[in-house]
């Protein structure tokens, strides 16, 4: 996937906060796509600002500052951490002699080397079209500087030959073409759906480890590298030697700053995701951003309708970390089920998959007088499973419906109606 010789690009960033710890962090995380992509970083140039420049995004004086490197240094490419309007682009090639792209067209970019499957190919050339198509709107502008992305991928040369309404055609058909392929997984998981399969996906920050953790779980040797994004297609594997059946799916990791029209290219994921009984949200515990990145996905999930999903935080990692860390991010997930694990040395999978497989357990419903303690302890795990119907002074009467095996070890509390 690198060329031998990678392409020399800048990263630009405008940190409109002064340079917090976040914007830092997003800088950072640009330059490992970069890496990502196949090109190389020589420098940053960053611009602190309280409001983007209209017309050329960074100050102009900056942008000419950044020609003059782009030209001495011989750059091919300039990346800005954020998203450019199209008079932006167009007013800063005036001014810096390489391509200009921003972040999510490095992100297209990154999917466009690494999709695989028939769906994604289709999926990630559409994003593409449209993410150009206003870039062409009353612009008049030479066709040949839409070129996708970073060198010649993305849609190829003859491709940009084509006008706008030739654009929409093949967006038209590209349309056409995965809908019919969504139409046959769909059927797939229809088909998994009646034989009673439960339906696990592993979703989270990218490079948190979550192929390397369905390897563990289920023994299949998804790709798991070192770099953001090499995950695109879903890769569904039935968990071996659970007592119920269990199909666990990889899922394309969710970055910051996905715009929305990249959301769709992931749509085959996505719907592995909506589709679940249960979601794994792998954290890499090891990570100082952790908890940005647990936002992040947070607010992908939010925006899939998929918040109130029965879900475990997978805590990866730990063997980097500190038991300390481990702990606090015990404490700050508190309510929630957590299990640490290190996906990379296979420790504690065992829990883990006794955790899943204890989630997708069939309820009981069951009336108990249970101590406050055990009330308290349960109702902090399964908010909302529980109604207490009274409270008396060491006991309280509740109705719920927990997991079959969870309900059993209550059983000495029950009461007939
Ligand atoms: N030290 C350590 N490294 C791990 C662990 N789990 C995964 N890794 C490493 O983290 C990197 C990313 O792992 P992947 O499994 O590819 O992560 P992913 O979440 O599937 O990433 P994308 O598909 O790119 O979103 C690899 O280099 C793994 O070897 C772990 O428990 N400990
Ligand atoms: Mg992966």
């Amino acid at each position: 996937m690198m060329k031998a010789v990678p392409e020399k690009a800048v990263a630009v960033a405008l940190w409109q906060r002064g340079g917090s710890a976040e914007e830092e962090m997003s800088l950072a995380e640009l330059h490992n796509l970069a890496r990502a992509a196949g090109v190389q970083v020589v420098r940053s140039f960053t611009q602190i600002r309280p409001q983007a420049d209209k017309r050329y995004y960074i100050g102009p004086g900056k942008a000419q500052e950044i020609g003059a490197y782009a030209e001495e240094n011989n750059i091919a490419t300039v990346i800005f951490d954020s998203e450019l309007s199209p008079s932006q682009v167009n007013n800063l090639e005036r001014l810096i002699p390489a391509k200009i792209i921003d972040r999510s067209e490095l992100i297209l970019d990154i999917f466009a080397q690494r999709a695989t499957s028939k769906e994604g190919k289709l999926q990630v050339e559409l994003a593409q079209l449209k993410y150009q198509l206003p870039k062409l709107m009353g612009k008049g502008r030479d066709l040949s500087r839409l070129a996708g992305g970073i060198g010649t991928r993305g849609p190829g040369e003859t491709k940009l030959e084509m006008d706008r309404r030739r654009i929409r055609q093949r967006i038209d058909l590209l349309e056409r073409q995965i809908r019919r392929l969504e139409r046959h997984r769909s059927l797939l998981r229809k088909q998994r759906e009646k034989r009673d399969v439960f339906q696990a996906a592993l979703v989270g920050y990218t490079n948190s480890g979550k192929s390397t953790l369905l390897n563990q779980l289920t023994g299949a040797d998804a790709l798991a590298a070192d770099a953001l994004f090499v995950t695109l297609d879903p890769l569904a594997r039935k968990m071996p030697a659970a007592r119920i059946p269990i199909v666990i799916s990889d899922t394309v990791g969710f970055i910051s700053g996905l715009p929305h029209h990249l959301i769709a290219a992931f749509k085959a994921t996505l719907e592995e995701v909506s589709a679940a009984d249960l979601l794994l949200h792998v954290i890499d515990a090891s990570d100082p951003n952790v908890e940005r990145q647990v936002q992040e996905v947070d607010k992908v999930l939010a925006q899939l309708g998929c918040a109130d999903k029965e879900r475990i935080i997978v805590a990866n990692k730990i063997d980097l970390v500190a038991p300390q860390a481990v702990q606090n991010l015990a404490n700050k997930f508190r309510g929630m089920t957590m299990v640490p694990v290190s996906a990379l040395h296979g420790a504690n999978i065992d829990k883990l998959a006794e955790e899943i497989q204890r989630h997708m357990e069939p309820m009981v419903r069951f009336r108990a007088l249970l101590p406050r303690k055990i009330f308290g302890r349960l109702n902090a795990a399964y908010a909302g499973n529980l109604i207490p119907l009274e409270f008396g002074e060491d006991y309280v009467r509740v109705e719920g419906e927990l997991p079959g095996s969870v309900a059993a070890t209550l059983a000495k509390y029950y009461v007939k109606e």
